[in-house]
Parts: C-alpha cells; sequence; structure tokens
C-alpha cells in the first residue's frame, strides 16, 4: 500500500541531514512503503500550472505545485497564518480576517485537490497534514476520492469561546468530517474539536471523544503526541559539543552557566514575556548571578511576509537593548539575542553545553525544542528544562520540567533561579524522568500509532 502525505510545503528531496524529527519521521514511512509527498514547492509563478513537478529520491515521489502571488498573499500569509494561525493559539487581536482570505483558502484547497485526484491510485493511504489543508479531504471526496483519509493538526485547538470568532467555522468543522480519523497533540485538543462539533453542527460525540457522527458520516478522534528521534538528537548533540561553533560557544562562556533559548520568530512563543521575565530574574539575584551565567535567545526568521511578525524583531531588540543596557557591566553582558536560524547540528550542540532551556510560548501545539533540549542533555551533568505550562509538551513531560506560567513574569524568572541552582541529583532525576518519556513516544512511535489508528488496526489513544 503506498502512502501519500500531503503538507503546505514539501522538504527538498537533498534536505535529510539537517531535518528536523518530523520531516525524518515521515520521509522514513515514506520511504519504507513508497509514497508520494505533495504540496506547494515553495515558489510563486504567474499562474498555477497544469501538472506538478514530480522529483523521484529513496522511492518518494516529491511531488509539488507553484502557487501564485495572490495564492501566497491570501491563502498562505491571509487565510492560514492570519486568521487560522492566531485563531488557534487563541491570539484573536493578531487575527486579520477578509473573506477572500477565506474564497482562496478553499480555491488553492480545491487546486491541490484537482492536481492530486489525477495521481491517487485506489489502494493509497492518505495522510494530510496541518491547518492550512483542513478542507483537503472534503475537496478529494467531492472529486471521488474513496480512499482513507486521516489529518493530523500540528497546532492546538481553540476552546469554543475562542472558535466561534471565526465567520464560517460551521463550514470548516464540516470539512473535518471528510476524514477517518482527525489526530491532535493532546487530549484537551481533541476535547475542544469534540466541543465544537457539538455546538455547531449538534453532532453526536462519544463520551472519551474517540468518535463524531453526524448523519451517515462517522470520523474517529485521537490525541496523538509527536516525537522525536531521540538517539539521533543525542548523537548529534554530542557530536557538536566540541566542533568549531561548540568551542567557540565554550570559550564565550568563560565557565559562566548558560541559559538558551531557541525558536521560530513567532508572537506565540512568548518572547517579549520570556525577556521581561529575564529581567525581573536579574532585579532580583543581580548580585548573586554577577557573571555567573548569560542567557543565549536564537531567533529564526520566520513568516516576514506577515505584518504581525514584522514589529516582533523590533520589540525584541528593544527589551534586550534596554535589559543589557540596565545590568551590563565591563566584564559582563547578561543577555545576547541572535537573530538568524543557526544550522540544526549547530543549535544541538548549544543545546548541549545549556545548563537551562527557557522555551516559555504562550500556546504550542506541541514544542519540539523542549524535547530536543532534553535529549541533548548528558545523563553525567544534565540541564533543566523550564517549560511554559501552555504547551502540548507539558502535557507529556509534567514534572520532569519546571512548569511555569509563560504570563507570570515573577513565576518564570524563579523557574530560571530554580534550574540554575538545581543540585545534580534532582536535574539526573528529572532528566531520567524525561528521557524515559521521550523514548516511549518517538517520531517513529507517533507515526507508526497514527498510521495504525488510521488502517483501524488500534483504537486512536
Ligand atoms: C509546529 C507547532 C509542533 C528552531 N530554531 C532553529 C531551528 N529550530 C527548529 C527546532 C525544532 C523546530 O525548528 C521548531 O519546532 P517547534 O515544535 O518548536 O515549533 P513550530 O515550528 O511552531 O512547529 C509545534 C510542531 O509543529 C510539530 O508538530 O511541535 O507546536 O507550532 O525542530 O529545533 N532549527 C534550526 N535553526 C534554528 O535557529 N536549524
Amino acid at each position: 500500500m503506498r502512502l501519500v502525505v500531503f503538507s503546505n510545503r514539501v522538504p527538498a528531496p537533498t534536505a535529510r541531514t539537517g531535518a528536523g524529527g518530523l520531516a525524518v519521521a515521515l520521509r522514513d514511512a515514506l520511504s519504507e512503503s513508497g509514497g508520494v509527498w505533495f504540496g506547494w514547492s515553495g515558489s510563486r509563478a504567474v499562474e498555477r500550472t497544469g501538472t506538478p513537478s514530480v522529483v523521484q529520491e529513496d522511492n518518494i515521489s516529491f511531488t509539488t505545485l507553484p502557487l501564485t502571488e495572490e495564492d501566497f498573499k491570501e491563502y498562505y500569509c491571509g487565510y492560514a497564518n492570519s486568521v487560522l494561525w492566531p485563531l488557534f493559539h487563541e491570539r484573536l487581536h493578531a487575527m486579520d480576517y477578509r473573506d477572500a482570505y477565506r474564497s482562496r483558502y478553499q480555491s488553492v484547497n480545491d487546486y491541490f485537490a484537482t492536481r492530486a485526484a489525477e495521481i491517487l491510485q485506489p489502494e493509497d493511504l492518505v495522510w494530510v497534514h496541518d491547518y492550512h489543508l483542513i478542507p483537503l479531504a472534503a475537496a478529494l471526496r467531492q472529486r471521488g476520492a474513496e480512499h482513507r483519509i486521516g489529518f493530523f493538526l500540528h497546532i492546538p485547538f481553540p476552546p469554543y469561546d475562542v472558535f466561534r470568532a471565526l465567520p464560517e467555522r460551521r463550514r470548516l468543522l464540516e470539512t473535518f468530517l471528510a476524514y477517518d480519523l482527525v489526530g491532535f497533540q493532546t487530549p484537551l485538543d481533541a476535547r475542544h474539536f469534540c466541543d465544537a462539533l457539538v455546538r455547531d453542527l449538534g453532532a453526536r460525540v462519544d463520551e472519551d471523544y474517540s468518535r463524531a457522527e453526524l448523519g451517515e458520516r462517522t470520523v474517529r478522534i485521537g490525541s496523538f503526541p509527536i516525537g522525536i528521534d531521540v538517539e539521533s538528537t543525542a548523537q548529534t548533540a554530542m557530536l557538536n559539543r566540541s566542533t568549531r561553533e561548540g568551542q567557540r560557544l565554550t570559550r564565550a562562556l568563560r565557565g559562566r552557566q548558560l541559559v538558551i533559548g531557541a525558536d521560530r520568530l513567532d508572537y506565540t512563543k512568548g518572547l517579549v514575556e520570556r525577556f521581561q521575565a529575564f529581567e525581573i530574574f536579574l532585579d532580583n539575584h543581580r548580585d548573586e548571578m554577577d557573571d555567573q551565567m548569560v542567557y543565549l535567545q536564537i531567533t529564526a526568521p520566520s513568516r516576514e511576509n506577515v505584518e504581525e511578525y514584522q514589529d516582533i524583531t523590533l520589540q525584541l531588540e528593544a527589551e534586550a537593548g534596554r535589559i543589557n543596557g540596565r545590568n551590563n557591566s565591563i566584564y559582563w553582558t547578561p543577555m545576547r539575542l541572535i537573530e538568524q536560524q543557526v544550522p540544526r547540528d549547530t543549535l544541538l550542540g548549544y543545546f548541549s553545553l545549556a545548563h537551562v532551556g527557557l522555551i516559555t510560548p504562550l500556546r504550542d501545539g506541541m514544542n519540539l525544542v523542549a524535547k530536543e533540549f532534553v535529549a541533548a542533555q548528558t545523563s553525567e551533568d544534565p540541564g533543566v528544562l523550564v517549560l511554559s505550562s501552555m504547551a502540548g509538551a507539558a502535557d507529556e513531560l509534567g514534572d520532569s520540567a519546571l512548569l511555569v506560567n509563560p504570563y507570570n513574569g515573577d513565576h518564570v524568572a524563579e523557574g530560571i533561579y530554580r534550574a540554575l541552582t538545581m543540585p545534580l541529583e534532582e536535574r539526573r532525576a528529572r532528566w531520567e524522568q524525561a528521557t524515559t518519556v521521550l523514548r516511549d513516544n518517538t517520531a517513529d512511535i507517533w507515526r507508526e500509532r497514527f498510521l495504525a489508528a488510521l488502517l483501524g488496526t488500534n483504537e486512536p489513544g
């Protein structure tokens, strides 16, 4: 049986090394069974094309379509990233709704479905990823597809009182019912989804939120928290401690403890709030921490064409400048902000050298950085994860991390202090606990659980 994966962006066929856990996990699945990876090429053309471009590599057909400038503006920047992304992360003030965005979203999904329906074979198993492509199964069914089709949402599903701000929410919810299986990162997301199905569509939902029925349609629902490849992350991290970049960081630290954060530059990641919490930490512990630690924040540029993202950089630069200005001395600069994407191997090496991982999103589907930070630690002298309780990862990692409320600067500041001063024995116990959780749910296990549930050979979790 062939697997056909749909996602907004399709990774470059040659991008195996340097790719994150998700891309690797899906790629492994596709090359095992033979498959197709279908989506946007990332390029913008004058017009949509009739035939997709296909590159064959590793038993996989990387099948991509270009989008037009209007598609890019109204579907990608517009509906996906200025409507669904803020709405699903409960940030309504960042939502920029236009009717034209909605119709373009539908039209791009129809375009993908038309081209995909031409290449689907009867026995294919179809797996659609994320908020860009929610209506894809319905669009495929309209074109005669009778396949098993699963959907996985990488971001949170909002509570009903937030979801109801979406004008065409009923229509969007109906399109979910064209799937055989809908998967979420956490049980809470599945519950929010079921609430919306009941309240907006009057669907009948099982008590454990594992199934919904509306008329003739039945959809199975489950939570499938995404994992990482623990072994290869640990190995890459270890190897990159002593590369040129790793050594440079060690030299720059001069024995000081390292607090690290690494995020896409996105308002959901809580960076401004994190900087303010760091300032509280300095205010409270300035004398004790003088020249003893450095906070390094790496922010990879992201979605620079969306207006909401343009202001954050300036805001972060102003905050970092102000905090350092208030606390700098001739021998110590407490924080460093790096506004670039760092190569994955180097980043994992940095994680391995860090004493504290500071990951405080305001809301996050999962947050793979948190998991990668844990996997990058050594058992002899593990660092401590300070993690937002609003990230999906908190659900799994629980007390193995120092859970903090990202809206409470005092709480985050004390989390940083506790992490920096935590005795070795406690750090080891927490790390062992976290590592067991990660090993029990790797990227491979996540993918196998989802596909087994889609095939109906096990019950969704
Ligand atoms: C979405 C959901 C969910 C970060 N900075 C750099 C860099 N990264 C890598 C990390 C990690 C990935 O990017 C980010 O993944 P996250 O999970 O943290 O966040 P999103 O991008 O928002 O992903 C999220 C995820 O989908 C999967 O389902 O967990 O909740 O929002 O792998 O290491 N990589 C490189 N340089 C950087 O500077 N190379």
